[in-house]
């Protein structure tokens, strides 16, 4: 297959830098602590990581909003300590994927201080300036402001300035050439370090409609058709891809991929020559319903983004990322009964599907969502913002808490549970944010020396994945498409064929498929054995198994 890339063959580990291990005892996790930790990333399996942004940061947004590209946050370390980073995870045959964040910059970036400061300063068109004698700007939806509103005032020069994100996050001008030769240059920088791949955020929004006219009522409701795939997006990758993508062994990621399947292809599709890789929201999205989730949304969504990239283009597979709640807690269940089994089971169902995997950290041993009561607990700003904006609408309280309670990005960013000490071995200091008190019982240490643990399991899984093209680049199959509680399907590759049937429920629950009379062999289990009678399949609660069959 011609269609062979090493990317595609990756398992992507990402690692929430804040969180994973703190070196020095100051409560935030830092790329030492990273390093003391490179056998055990290796003990994984995996093939590459991905940090969340390491730059200097005032952390608004957890270094999501950069005020020097070319540094290392201060909290994080030094130059020193990534390179050494760097070559540790290359010595062990590791990729890294570095976090690129371009639709903004911090409003501390000297840029953006230059920009400010007057309207003929150099850097003013590095940014998006609306100059008030002209009146209000159109209605601009913002993610994480307090008032919902994406145009700032500032007096200096008695002008607007946008962002999508926080205040503290303009957004970069991209019709601007030296803006985007400045970026290209950072990512240069980078990859003569010798990165293997960058995660572009929130990068379907960078190219804009500058004269900014008026969007419709609620707009926002379908926010990646109004901001995404800007007028010039297509050429400001093209560009990219000729000035540094083409020009390594690297690859990029799309952080979004438009509205539709065709916005998606067009922004992957290896022929134009532009990414390498897209993450569409919509199925991670399922799992952020309060009351649940039917499986056959989930099926249909899987399927869809399947079937349109089986033939071109390449996507991610993930149902979890630090933008989101616990998977377990989400898409499993975290209950003691079924936390173990189930967490197998979405880590069979990730490692088994068509596209490039990734596994955020503490997933791989079923870390929880933590409950908070209080707002004063948050630290999130798009928590603690969305907060404000509610009560400034008069919404319902007590109904926005326990939402937020579950789905709050807060949930994904404790510190990792290395073991069962105070903190879970993350700090010697106060961490940034609570360990979960869970730590005593889900914790590394305890699950390196059990053999039917969840990690075992991942790893486990992870090396079928590796040993076996088949589960890569495999065609898939749905099986029993309607079935609310079974996930079943084949991957078949030259000949090759694997079954895989997942139970989404916590009750029993049997299938019958034709494949299931081929069953050869048990190539992967979360229960010590398989109820198969001519076919007919009972599956236990959470149960997962992956069978090659003739
Ligand atoms: O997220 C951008 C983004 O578009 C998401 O907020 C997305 O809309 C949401 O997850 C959909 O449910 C990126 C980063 O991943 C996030 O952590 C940053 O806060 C944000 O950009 C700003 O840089
Ligand atoms: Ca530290």
């Amino acid at each position: 297959n011609s269609n062979k890339r090493w990317w595609k063959e990756s398992i992507i580990y990402q690692i929430y830098p804040r969180s994973f291990n703190d070196s020095n005892g100051d409560g935030v996790g830092d790329l030492r602590g990273i390093i003391q930790k490179l056998d055990y990333i290796k003990s994984l399996g995996v093939t590459a990581v991905w940090l969340n942004p390491i730059y200097a940061s005032p952390n608004d947004d957890n270094g999501y909003d950069i005020s020097n590209y070319k540094e290392i946050m201060t909290e994080f370390g030094t130059m020193q300590d990534f390179d050494e980073l760097l070559k540790g995870l290359h010595e062990r045959g590791i990729k890294f994927v570095m976090d690129v964040v371009v639709n903004h910059s911090s409003d501390e970036h000297e840029w953006f201080k230059q920009s400010r400061s007057s309207r003929d300063n150099p850097y003013r068109n590095y940014y998006h300036w609306w100059p008030a004698e002209k009146g209000k700007p159109n209605y601009r939806w913002s993610f994480f402001d307090e008032k919902g509103e994406a145009w700032k005032y500032d007096s200096i020069t008695n002008s607007y300035y946008l962002h999508y994100f926080a205040q503290k996050q303009p957004d970069l001008n991209w019709e601007n050439p030296k803006v985007r030769q400045e970026v290209y240059s950072i990512m240069k920088f980078w990859a003569e370090k010798g990165v293997d791949g960058f995660r572009l955020d929130a990068f379907q929004y960078v190219s804009k409609d500058t004269t900014f006219p008026k969007l419709p009522k609620n707009f926002e409701k379908d926010i990646n058709k109004y901001y995404g795939m800007g007028p010039n997006l297509h050429k400001y990758l093209r560009e990219m891809y000729d000035e540094v993508l083409s020009k390594y062994d690297v690859f990029a990621v799309s952080e979004g991929a438009g509205s539709t399947l065709e916005d998606a292809h067009s922004l992957v599709d290896e022929d134009r020559k532009e990414l390498q890789m897209a993450y569409h929201f919509e199925s991670v999205g399922i799992g952020n319903k309060l009351e649940g989730y039917k499986l056959s949304e989930l099926k249909k969504s899987f399927t869809k983004w399947d079937t349109s990239f089986a033939e071109k283009g390449w996507i991610s597979i993930f149902l979890n990322n630090h933008d989101n709640a616990r998977v377990v807690s989400r898409f499993g269940n975290d209950s003691p009964e079924f936390r173990e089994v189930s967490a197998k089971m979405i880590n069979t169902f990730i490692l088994s599907m068509r596209g490039t995997p990734y596994i955020y950290y503490g997933d791989e041993i079923s870390m929880t969502n933590i409950h908070f009561d209080s707002i004063s607990q948050y630290k999130d700003i798009a928590a603690i913002n969305g907060y404000k904006k509610a009560l400034s609408e008069k919404k319902d309280m007590d109904a926005f808490m326990r939402d937020l309670n579950f789905t709050s990005r807060d949930n994904g960013r404790t510190p990792m549970q290395w073991d069962t000490s105070t903190n879970a071995g993350f700090t010697t200091g106060t961490p940034w944010l609570p360990v979960n008190e869970n730590h005593k019982e889900i914790n590394v240490a305890a699950q390196e020396n059990n053999p039917n643990s969840v990690l075992n399991h991942f790893k486990k899984m992870v090396k079928l994945r590796k040993d076996n093209e088949v589960l890569v680049y495999g065609a898939y199959k749905l099986l029993d498409e309607n079935n609310e509680e079974v996930y079943a399907y084949t991957r078949t590759l030259d000949g090759k064929k694997m079954l895989v049937l997942l139970n989404f429920t916590n009750h029993e629950s049997s299938i019958s498929v034709n494949a299931a009379k081929k069953i050869e062999s048990i190539l992967i289990n979360n229960y010590s054995d398989l109820i198969n009678k001519n076919g007919k399949i009972t599956l236990k609660p959470y149960q997962s198994v992956i069978c090659s069959i003739k």
